[in-house]
């Protein structure tokens, strides 16, 4: 085990030093802080230029109910694997940001009931307090950045709430200033997705339909909302992530992908339990970080389990492209 790498400041490298993909470069000065720890598989595959897929911890430990959430974090890692690059799974263990956990690390924090659900504003918090806590698409992007990984698969991103009151997950912030392909199935449909659509617009997030014109609406294959540009292909994803780094925009690029058709909820379905499962929260004061969980569960409850279903397929097939993505990423 090893810290972490050191990400000089971007303005400082020159486009000639950006490879491939190229973000950031791999000879760079090696930070020797202890709150890192990255395995050595992922390190080994990072330094040879290995395809890597980083995967978050919050839908383990608070996105899906047991024993659907190992089973669904250990599927991930497999499906990572089949497609021949390998998994990073993040989170924060003992107070240690970690990259790539063990089975026994991920047992733990699909059963253990002291996991927190930790975005960036907790990271210092859960560190100093030497805390177990599952990380959320914006702290692992932070973290995930940080080891020099590239390519992030994810369900569902964060956004804008529903509701008066603005909130605004942390996910769009970081997406906005994070240079890494995070693959999704756009944002939870338990937010305000053209809200949500509109504040990617404004802060320069490029978002890919990955073979489809639409946003997908993360349950369902539809949102009738637009992307920015059609990619129907790993190559085509890779191209424009490497013109992005060469031109020096910030961000991510938000490669959006339906979920298989087959696992999809229908329309009429999925307003009923939606408009009910708002309702409910609402009705139950629920606000802040538990909102998207407490949601989420409500959801499964009143769709008996086919919310669960469609969601586990899309992180699946998400989980493959990205993989094949960071396979054509690290082709030299
Ligand atoms: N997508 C899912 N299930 C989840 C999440 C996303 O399919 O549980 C998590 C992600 O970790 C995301 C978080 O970052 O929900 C957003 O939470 P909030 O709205 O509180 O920012
Ligand atoms: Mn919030």
């Amino acid at each position: 085990m090893r810290g972490f790498q050191d990400i000089p400041n971007r303005s400082t490298v020159e486009p000639s030093q950006v490879k491939k993909g190229g973000w950031p470069p791999h000879s760079i000065q090696i930070m020797s802080q202890n709150s890192f720890t990255i395995n050595p598989k992922i390190e080994s595959a990072l330094a040879s230029h290995q395809p890597v897929v980083a995967l978050e911890s919050t839908v383990i430990a608070h996105g899906l109910p047991q024993p659907q959430n190992l089973e669904t974090a250990q599927r991930l890692e497999q499906t990572v694997n089949d497609e021949g690059a390998t998994p990073a799974t993040i989170a924060v263990l003992g107070g240690k940001l970690w990259v790539g956990l063990d089975s026994r690390q991920l047992e733990h924090l699909a059963t253990s009931t002291d996991i927190r659900k930790l975005s960036i504003r907790d990271l210092a918090v859960a560190v100093a307090n030497k805390w177990d806590g599952a990380t959320t698409v914006a702290s692992t992007m932070w973290i995930a950045h940080r080891a020099g990984i590239k390519v992030f698969a994810t369900g569902g991103i964060g956004g804008v709430h529903r509701g008066s009151l603005p909130d605004v997950s942390a996910d769009l912030p970081e997406l906005a200033r994070t240079p890494m392909i995070v693959v999704c199935s756009g944002a939870k449909i338990v937010l305000d997705l053209p809200a949500t659509r509109e504040w990617l617009e404004t802060y320069g997030i490029t978002v890919v339909g990955y073979g489809c014109d639409e946003m997908p609406g993360f349950y369902s294959r539809q949102s009738g909302l637009p992307v920015d540009v059609r990619c129907d292909s790993p190559e085509a994803v890779t191209r424009l992530f490497s013109t992005q780094r060469e031109l020096g925009v910030a961000g991510a690029l938000l490669v959006t992908v339906p979920v298989p058709a087959a696992a999809e909820i229908p329309e009429g379905v999925l307003k009923r339990i939606l408009d009910q499962s708002l309702h409910d929260a609402e009705e139950s004061h629920i606000t802040g970080r538990d909102l998207t969980p407490f949601l989420l569960a409500r959801m499964a409850g009143l769709s008996d389990g086919a919310t669960l279903r469609a969601n586990t397929a899309l992180l699946d097939n998400n989980a493959r492209v990205a993989a094949r993505i960071a396979s054509e990423l690290s082709q030299p």
